[in-house]
């Protein structure tokens, strides 16, 4: 459920759109949209309130507060009732998209009965539109583009796509006159696996430059709003990006509040109050004489709560603070703790790079080892054979100690068959040195038979890793239902690692399976499952998703110096 202040913010908000289709008075719409911003964004529960407390928000007139008082004891406000009849609820959801403004929306309503996007859609399709008063071929055009924007933005993004857009976008704002510091906040600092908007802080003393040099970036396809503290544009690929500009004294206390997540910052402003302080976006402050304590930076007030600094990716409230005040947090695993990745395809398979290139490019990223695994026999489209890859095993042997500080290992990514078989026999799995196991099909299975499945091949003693284990991909594929704690005692019982695989669509195990198999006791394998040389980099996503599973190095088995890596791929030792 919403909150009463939620609730009452979006009917004042459709109160005023409706106003404003119906070509209703503009300084009525205007009037009920400030106040159901003002009342989203107040402090005090509104439901709370009587007519003298909802006097006092800004923006809330008598008119307004009786509706309000209304809505809260009847669930219902006539007037608005009433509105709803002359205009349905499509008509509404039109002019949400962008280049749609509520007079065109009103002519498509009354002149072609379109009553939703789909049914504007059809109409567009069909060239419906270019013949009314007002419109032509370029307003379609205009409205199909504001269509697809709207569609992309109504779901969460991958991480990559995100990173890529927030990496480009604090390069250029760090360019710009007066930017003293320049960082992104929110899900992404996190290293959310999907990410709703990009949250960009600046620190500045004068905030206009850097808003008008925001919404004049090559990406910026849209401003969605301009103001003085916080801008937000959309960009040509959907994305929403807010910017905010901080005085410059106030950048850790700006970075520590809208880096999140907001369950974490409710339990450090609830610490803070047991401190007799008071912390904000600006400050953390003497609740009794107002002072301000510090702000300049994050680690200078998670001490003044008797805290060490968290990293971001631990911030979501669960344990984090009370393992701080312990002085109990994990020290995580980093990017340059990784000395090699353990699953990667080549151009043998369905990689799209042949196997030079792969290892130069490992090479290039300073890996004291690389594993080469491509698909087994029995992902029949891959045409697998034997001979292919004993051939490829001379080949890898052959360019083995060509890069002089790094060590290659030849290894599979075999396929888990429905009942837990193997592409293999045994004495031939013992000719790789690494073997990875993975469920490519059959996904629909009972959970006892998945379940059973994957236990199989932890058991088999030449698979040292299991691959992208749950097989979600994200928006696409939920993951396979088998009982993973089940499969996560074998992995521990058994000494087999389970990947987290870094591509962004897959994220496989996810942070929350990582945290959960970790307390069995599992070893952890992050790597990429690079199909190219561009892939290798996605590393970095892997490695963010270990730390919001609160992995340490000792926890990720291809951070271990080469030796140590050995023993534990050995048959029967893992
Ligand atoms: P997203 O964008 O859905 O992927 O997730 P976030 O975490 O980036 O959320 P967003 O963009 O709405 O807000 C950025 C941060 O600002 C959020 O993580 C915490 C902070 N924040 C925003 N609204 C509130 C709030 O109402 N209360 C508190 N305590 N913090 C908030
Ligand atoms: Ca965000
Ligand atoms: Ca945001
Ligand atoms: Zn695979």
């Amino acid at each position: 459920m919403a909150r009463p202040n939620e609730e009452v913010e979006a009917l004042l908000q459709e109160y005023a759109d409706l106003v404003t289709i119906s070509g209703g008075d503009a300084y009525k719409a205007r009037a009920y949209e400030k106040a159901a911003r003002a009342i989203g964004g107040h402090h005090a529960d509104v439901s709370r309130l009587d007519l003298k407390g909802l006097l006092d928000i800004p923006g809330v007139g008598k008119s307004i507060a009786e509706k309000v008082l209304e809505y809260l004891s009847t669930g219902r406000v006539s007037m608005i009732e009433e509105a709803r009849t002359v205009i349905p609820a499509g008509v509404r959801e039109l002019i949400s998209i962008p280049m749609l403004g509520p007079k065109k929306a009103m002519v498509l309503y009354e002149e072609l009965h379109i009553s939703s996007v789909d049914q504007l859609l059809d109409a567009l399709h069909e060239h419906k539109l270019r013949d009314l008063k007002g419109f032509g071929a370029r307003t379609e055009e205009n409205i199909l583009h504001g269509i697809a924007l709207l569609q992309q933005a109504g779901g969460r993004i991958l991480i990559d796509a995100a990173t890529d857009a927030a990496e480009q976008i604090t390069a250029e704002l760090s360019g710009v006159a007066g930017c003293e510091r320049c960082a992104y906040a929110g899900s992404l600092r996190r290293m959310r696996e999907t990410i709703g908007d990009v949250d960009i802080l600046v620190a500045a003393d004068r905030s206009a430059p850097l808003m008008e040099a925001f919404t004049a970036l090559p990406v910026t396809a849209e401003v969605i709003a301009h103001g003085e503290k916080k801008t937000s544009i959309r960009t040509t690929k959907g994305l929403q990006v807010d910017l905010r500009v901080l005085p410059p004294d106030a950048w850790g206390a700006g970075l520590l509040y809208f880096t999140g997540s907001k369950a974490h910052n409710i339990r450090i402003r609830e610490l803070a109050v047991r401190h007799k302080y008071k912390l904000s976006e600006y400050g953390l402050f003497h609740v009794k004489s107002g002072k301000k304590i510090v702000s300049a930076t994050e680690e200078e007030i998670y001490a003044r709560l008797g805290l060490p600094w968290i990293p971001p990716t631990l911030r979501e409230d669960r344990g984090e603070i009370a393992a701080g005040l312990r002085d109990e947090l994990p020290e995580l695993v980093t990017e340059d703790d990784i000395r090699g990745d353990l699953h990667t395809h080549t151009d043998l398979t369905d990689g799209v790079a042949p196997l030079e290139e792969m290892v130069a490019a490992a090479a290039r990223r300073g890996y004291t080892y690389y594993a080469v695994t491509d698909h087994a026999p029995n992902l029949y489209m891959q045409r697998m054979t034997d001979a292919k890859i004993l051939a490829q095993r001379e080949q890898v042997r052959a360019l083995d100690g060509k890069h002089r500080r790094m060590r290659l290992l030849h290894g599979t990514e075999l396929n888990i068959g429905p009942g837990g078989d193997l592409d293999w026999p045994d004495d031939f799995l013992a000719g790789f040195d690494l073997c990875v196991a993975s469920v490519h099909s059959h996904f629909n299975q009972s959970r006892e038979e998945l379940t059973r499945r994957l236990i199989r091949a932890c058991e088999n003693p030449h698979v040292a890793v299991i691959g992208h284990p749950t097989t979600r991909q994200i928006g696409k594929r939920p993951g396979i239902d088998a009982d993973f704690d089940a499969v996560f005692e074998a992995c521990a019982r058994t000494g087999t690692a389970l990947e987290i695989n870094s591509h962004p669509q897959r994220l496989d195990l996810c942070d929350e399976d990582v945290l959960r198999a970790k307390r069995y006791g599992v070893k952890f394998a992050i790597s990429t499952d690079a199909h190219s040389v561009t892939h290798l980099p996605y590393m970095r996503y892997g490695v963010g998703t270990a730390q919001r599973g609160w992995l340490t190095k000792d926890d990720v088995i291809n951070t271990w110096p080469l030796q140590k890596l050995r023993r534990f791929l050995r048959p029967g030792t893992h």
